[in-house]
C-alpha cells in the first residue's frame, strides 16, 4: 500500500509542476473529445490522466485502475497486482484557463473485496492552488501535506471537523430546476443565521473547505442533472470517506454516500452529493424529515 501511495504522491507532484510551468491558457484549451460523461475534455485533463495512468502501471501492487477519463476499467497485467486506485485526474476542469484551483482526487481499494465505498482502503486529494497540498485518509487518520521544496511536509495531522462553519457552497443557478425545496429551505435558514456563500465550482477545494472550516456543500439533482453531477467512484466516495474519517456527513438525499453500492457495470455513475459538518447536518435532517420549520 505504502508503495502506491509513493506513487500517487509522485504523480501529482507531477501534475502540479506541468500546471506550474505551463501556459494555463493552452492546457485549457479544449479538445475535439468529450469524456464518457459528455464534459469536454480539456488539454490537462488528458495529460493528468497519461501522468496518473502510465505511473500507476509500472507498480507492480496495481491490479486495475479507473479514471473519469477512460471509458472501461484499465487492466494494468500485472500479476502480483492487489489493489484497484481510482481517479479523478483532473477536478474543476473549467477553472484551468482562469487559474483557479483544481485537483486530483484518488482512491485505493482491495479488488476482491469491494461491496460499497465502506471498502475504501485510503482516499486523498491533491490540490493545485496557490500551494500544493496533499489530504490523505489512512489509517483512521485524515493528514494535511504541503510540497514545500519538491516534497510533501504534514503541516495538519489528525484533522477534525469544527462542529459547524458559517459558510454555505452550492451552485444557486440551478435554484429553479431543483426537483425538491430542501435546499431552498436550507439555505434560506443559513442564510438568516448569517452564513455567507463561497462557490470555487471545483468539488475538491469546496470540499476541502467544508473539511477545515466546516459547513455545507450541496450538489443537489437538477433538470440538467437527473442523477447529479458528481461522480460516485472516483469523486464522492473518495471525498465523503475523508468527510467522515474527520466527523462530518456526506450524503445523497436519502443515503450515506459511503453506503451506496459500488456500480461496478456502470463505473462513471452519477450521485447527489452533500457535505455538511455536525450541525449542518442535524438542520438538514430536520428540514428534510420534518419540514421544519
Ligand atoms: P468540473 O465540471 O469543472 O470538472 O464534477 C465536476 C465539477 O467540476 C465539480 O468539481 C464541481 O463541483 C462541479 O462540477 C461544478 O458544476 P457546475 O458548473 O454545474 O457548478
Amino acid at each position: 500500500m505504502d508503495e502506491v501511495i509513493k506513487v500517487l504522491k509522485n504523480s501529482c507532484i507531477n501534475i502540479s509542476e506541468l500546471i506550474r510551468n505551463n501556459n494555463s491558457l493552452d492546457i485549457g484549451k479544449v479538445t475535439n473529445n468529450n469524456n464518457v460523461s459528455g464534459d469536454n475534455t480539456k488539454i490537462l485533463d488528458i495529460e493528468t490522466h497519461n501522468i496518473l495512468t502510465n505511473d500507476l502501471r509500472k507498480c507492480k501492487y496495481v491490479k486495475k485502475l479507473i479514471s473519469e477519463e477512460s471509458e472501461n476499467i484499465i487492466d494494468t497485467g500485472n500479476e502480483e497486482g492487489k489493489y484497484l486506485v481510482c481517479y479523478d485526474p483532473l477536478d474543476g476542469s473549467s477553472n484551468i484557463d482562469i487559474n483557479v484551483g483544481t485537483g486530483t482526487i484518488f482512491s485505493i481499494f482491495d479488488n476482491d473485496k469491494i461491496k460499497t465505498g465502506r471498502d475504501i482502503l485510503v482516499a486523498g486529494y491533491c490540490i493545485y492552488s496557490s500551494s500544493t497540498q496533499l489530504v490523505l485518509a489512512y489509517n483512521k487518520e485524515v493528514n494535511m501535506y504541503q510540497l514545500i521544496d519538491g516534497e510533501f511536509k504534514l503541516i495538519k495531522k489528525n484533522i477534525k471537523m469544527p462542529n459547524n462553519g458559517n459558510i454555505l457552497s452550492i451552485n444557486e443557478s440551478y435554484r429553479y430546476e431543483w426537483q425538491h425545496t430542501y435546499d431552498t429551505q436550507m439555505i434560506r435558514n443559513l442564510v438568516l443565521k448569517k452564513y455567507n456563500f463561497r462557490w470555487v465550482g471545483s468539488l475538491v477545494l469546496d470540499a476541502h473547505r467544508v473539511l477545515l472550516n466546516g459547513g455545507l456543500f450541496s450538489y443537489p439533482i437538477n433538470k440538467s442533472n437527473k442523477q447529479g453531477k458528481i461522480r460516485l467512484i472516483y469523486e464522492a466516495y473518495p471525498i465523503a470517506y475523508i468527510i467522515y474519517l474527520a466527523g462530518g456527513y456526506a450524503t445523497s438525499l436519502y443515503d450515506e454516500i459511503l453506503k451506496l453500492g459500488f456500480p461496478i457495470d456502470n463505473i462513471h455513475k452519477k450521485t447527489e452529493l452533500r457535505l455538511f459538518s455536525y450541525q449542518e447536518y442535524i438542520d438538514f435532517i430536520k428540514i428534510r424529515d420534518f419540514r421544519y420549520p
